[in-house]
């Protein structure tokens, strides 16, 4: 179902920029970015420091609006240097999420392919030029918008997106043009725990029962290998929440 009332009213600027490089040839290399930030990808999985609570990995302080606003699609402005960073947004367990992703005329304007993992989003509005808070939700479709997990955000114009985040740990969001993810156009969304073991996770795979017969053995085995898909990054479009999976029915202790 498509969320009507929504917890975090979310845009992100979408398309390329300039770092400053001091050893490239002009001084800056071309970065992908949203909101003006770059992702930097640290030398820990993303999902793994999530799921041990390593600290200094991440933060969770990707602006939830553009820093500063401008005619995205018009004249770009005189600085268009990007910074970087391994910002990401966090998302309550359950809350309903809008994102509009906006395009940029910085550099290029390009039709960016962006990719969600972990969830489905509904796509609720489109249009071209700046995205316009006041008017543009008027004209929301609320009632059987598409259902996807990738959507080319116009170019030149902007998406509305909405989804509830349900589906617990970290999930990646890229541009699909390969290249572009590489030169930063990607952030990630760190949904929350729910109060419910089910909606964890993957923690309860630590508490999960002794192996003491060779059905509580070939459980957790499978789940290891779960574990490990996971740690490499699945999506859940390509294998259905692999860690949302029933851990305990796999092995349902009798005792
Ligand atoms: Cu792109």
């Amino acid at each position: 179902m498509v969320p009507l009332q929504i917890d975090r009213h979310l845009m992100f600027t979408i398309g390329l920029a300039i770092r400053p490089c001091s050893n490239c040839t002009l001084g800056g290399r071309l970065s992908g970015v949203y909101n003006n930030i770059s992702l930097e990808l640290p030398k820990t999985a993303l999902l793994q420091a999530h799921y041990f609570r390593k600290p200094n990995v991440y933060v969770t302080n990707f602006p939830d609006n553009p820093t500063s606003s401008f005619n995205y699609t018009g004249k770009p402005p005189s600085n268009i240097m990007a910074k970087g960073g391994t910002r990401l947004s966090y998302l309550p367990f359950n809350s309903n999420v809008q994102l509009v992703l906006q395009s940029t005329a910085i550099v290029a304007l390009e039709n960016h392919p962006i990719h969600l993992h972990g969830t489905n989003f509904f796509v609720v509005g489109m249009g071209l030029g700046n995205y316009n808070a006041s008017s543009d939700p008027l004209s929301f479709n609320l009632i059987d918008p598409p259902e996807r997990n990738t959507i080319g955000v116009p170019l030149g114009g902007w998406v509305a997106l909405r989804f509830q985040a349900n589906n617990p740990g970290v999930w990646f969001m890229h541009c699909h043009l390969e290249f572009h993810t590489s030169v930063g156009l990607a952030t990630a969304f760190v949904i929350e725990n729910g109060p419910n073991p089910e909606d964890s996770s993957f923690l309860h795979l630590w508490t999960f029962p002794p192996a003491d017969d060779d059905q509580a053995m070939i459980g957790r085995s499978i789940q290891n290998v779960f574990f490990l898909s996971t740690m490499v990054h699945r999506c859940r479009n390509h294998l259905y929440s692999i860690h949302r999976l029933p851990t305990l029915k796999l092995y349902a202790p009798s005792a």
